[in-house]
């Protein structure tokens, strides 16, 4: 048995969770076009007859604007220590840059065995993926790289066994049945935030805690979720409710759609906003909404 586990690095809106989710077979991690979509460290694990490989999913790397982006700019570095192995995902449709081989040179100092993910390859022109690899091969990084589609499942199998090949010998750390280490709760909380980067624009998404006040199965059979989504300002607070309830209303029933798929159940959902300001800058408050540092090793 192999098992071990993957750090998943790079630019905001990369594809790296887009990745995870093909890679474990299921939706561990929320993924929308906006960057800085996911803001903790998800584990999503692949179990196989032979091997496990635990994929730690984390932050986008992007300029850090607040104590809520620096927190996940320091789980990104501390996530990136503690594995076997980094697997960096590079966004192929946007093209490699001289950026992408320094940013690829600072992980790569800290020892570990890595290879790149070029992903997006479905909507790159194809003769761009050789001239690429070129510049690869030019800055002599000695790396493998995987040109890939997440969203087509084009040539993940390679990328699989490849690591898989990777992972330590060891028996593996999570049961068989288990995708994710994370809870219910926490998934029903980023499906609403995720509904939220999906509708709305600019800062509001940005902007957005959820905090779920109830969770609960009842003996109908139907899950009784209240959740409260937190902006950070009055005018945000009036856009995301929309006229006559009218925006709140639509993301509402969008999220419990995918609640109910999740939770394999009927939702019953209610959400209400509330205005925090500059929530995103009070250490307190980060807290009560679920941010709290990572401990490294
Ligand atoms: N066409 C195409 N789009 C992709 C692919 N992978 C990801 N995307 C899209 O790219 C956007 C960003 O994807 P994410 O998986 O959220 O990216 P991320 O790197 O996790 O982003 P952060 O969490 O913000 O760092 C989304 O709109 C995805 O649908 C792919 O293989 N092909
Ligand atoms: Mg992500």
């Amino acid at each position: 048995m192999r098992s071990g586990y993957v750090a998943v690095i790079g630019r905001a809106n990369a594809g790296k969770s887009t990745l995870i989710n093909v890679l474990v077979g299921e939706k561990v991690s929320i993924v929308s076009p906006k960057p800085q979509t996911t803001r903790d460290r998800i584990l999503g694990v692949l179990t196989e007859n032979d091997y496990q490989i635990v994929f730690v999913d984390t932050p986008g790397i992007y300029k850090a604007r607040n104590a809520l982006t620096d927190m996940m700019m320091r789980t990104t570095d501390t996530s990136a220590k503690s594995v076997d192995f980094i697997l960096f995902v590079l966004d192929g449709h946007e093209g490699v840059k001289e950026e992408d081989f320094e940013l690829i040179q600072k992980y790569k100092a800290l020892g570990l065995p890595m290879a790149v993910a070029y992903t997006k390859i479905d909507i790159m022109p194809k003769e761009n993926i050789p001239l690429d690899m070129a510049k690869f091969s030019d800055a002599d990084l000695d790396l493998d790289v995987f040109p890939v589609s997440a969203r087509k499942g084009k040539n993940i199998r390679p990328l699989k066994e490849f690591l898989a090949q990777k992972m330590p010998e060891g028996e593996k750390v999570f049961e068989r049945d288990i995708v994710s280490d994370k809870s219910e709760r926490f998934m029903i909380s980023e499906i609403m935030r995720e509904k939220i980067l999906l509708k709305f624009d600019k800062e509001i998404p940005h902007g957005i805690a959820i905090v779920i006040n109830t969770f609960q199965l009842q003996d109908n059979g139907v899950y009784d979720i209240n959740l409260d989504i937190v902006c950070e300002r009055a005018n945000h607070k009036a856009i995301l409710i929309g006229k006559q309830g009218k925006a709140i209303k639509e993301v509402s029933s969008f999220a419990r759609q995918d609640m109910e798929k999740f939770l394999d159940a009927k939702v019953f959902l209610t959400t209400y906003v509330k205005v925090k300001e500059d929530w995103r800058d009070k250490p307190n408050l980060l807290r009560e909404y679920g941010y709290e540092e990572l401990k490294g090793e």
